[in-house]
Order: structure tokens, then sequence, then C-alpha cells
């Protein structure tokens, strides 16, 4: 059996500061996603042993996700929680770094094919964050054409559960805000907006394009 870790920053915990604070990340990090790793963990290891089941535990987590008709009934909700919740941190760490980083020309015009500019992509991710009522994600994705869109998830819902392939994400559960900004969501998702690493976003695109 594979077991699946919780992978390191790519920064410090304190990096994204003013932005993101480091308590926040802290506990975001080494608390929430080591959560989901763990019960991640604990749900395959039941299944280790039977045989039908032996390919689950050797299954990337993005492979568990687009094959949940894979996974057996009483695990499924295990799964989909929890191999979420570490798929959407994992890609979710890997497009923030301290300070930002600009999006190339190329990409710009990529976004703006699709949104008409930057800014107008911008404008409706956050109304798409905001939106979200209760716990949940706010996704920059590519569909079943490979196209640009713009959708939202409950809870620890994936889009590649949909078969779409997420190249940016902001985690809009309060767990992601609240020490900062409380409920002023909008606020947290402005933050967020100054520490996109759009070369991490691009390279993503490129990689769910080829
Ligand atoms: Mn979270």
């Amino acid at each position: 059996m594979t077991e699946h870790k919780l992978p390191k920053l790519p920064y410090e915990y304190d990096a994204l500061e003013p932005h993101i604070d480091e308590k926040t990340m802290r506990i975001h990090h080494s608390k929430h996603h080591q959560g989901y790793v763990n019960k991640l963990n604990k749900a395959l290891a039941k299944h280790e042993g039977h045989k039908a089941h032996a390919k689950l535990s050797e299954r990337s987590v993005q492979e568990l996700l687009t094959h949940m008709h894979d996974v057996p009934d009483n695990i499924v909700d295990d799964v989909r929680n929890n191999g979420g919740g570490h798929a959407n941190h994992k890609l979710f760490w890997q497009i923030m770094t301290p300070g930002g980083k600009k999006p190339s020309a190329t990409f710009q015009k990529v976004l703006a094919d699709t949104f008409g500019s930057l800014d107008e992509f911008k404008k409706e991710f956050k109304e798409a964050a905001t939106s979200v009522f209760g716990s949940g994600w706010a996704w920059l994705v590519l569909d079943h054409e490979d196209e640009l869109e713009v959708m939202t998830t409950s809870n620890q819902d994936s889009p590649h559960m949909d078969g779409k392939k997420p190249i940016l994400g902001v985690d809009v559960w309060e767990h992601a805000y609240y020490l900062n900004v409380q409920n002023k969501r909008g606020d947290y998702v402005d933050n967020f907006m100054n520490v996109i690493n759009w070369e991490k976003v691009e390279e993503h695109y490129k990689n769910a394009t080829n």
C-alpha cells in the first residue's frame, strides 16, 4: 500500500503575509490538510488485502477521484471528502507564492479570449467564491472540451470527480480566512488574488491541454 503524504509547502508559513497570515497557514496545512491525508489513508487501509480493491491503494489521489465508481460503497464518502480535501489543498498550496507572480502575456491572452480580460476573470472568480453557500471552493478549470470555466464545488468535492481539470482554486471554508478577516470572505479573496502564482497556473494549463 502506498500511503498518501502531506506535501511540504514550497514556502514558509509566514511567507504569504500580510495577505494570508502565518497562524492560518500553519493550522490549515499541518492540521486540516494533514487530517484529510490521515483519514484518506485510514479509509483505504480498510481495503488493504481485499484482492478486488488491491489496486485502489496504489492509485494517486487524482486517479481515485476521476474513478469514484471503482470505490466501494462503505468508503466512498471518506474517499470523496478526504481524497477531495487532499487533492484540493495540494493544488491550493502550489498556486500561491510570496508576493504573487504575474500571468505571462500569452496566458493573459488565453484568459482574455474566454473572460474578456484578466480583470473580468478576477471579477467572475470573486463572484463565484463569495457566492458559495457554506463551505467549498471556487475554481478555474478546463471543462470536457478543454475550455476554461469558472465553477464552484461544495465541501471538499473536487472538479476531478466531474472529469474537469482544476488549474486554480481558492478554499472558501472559514478555516481558510476566519482568523485573519473573520466573516469578510470577499476581503480574503482579494488578498488571495495578490499571492496567486500565475506561472504555476499556466503550467497546469499547459499540462492539462497537452
Ligand atoms: Mn482548507
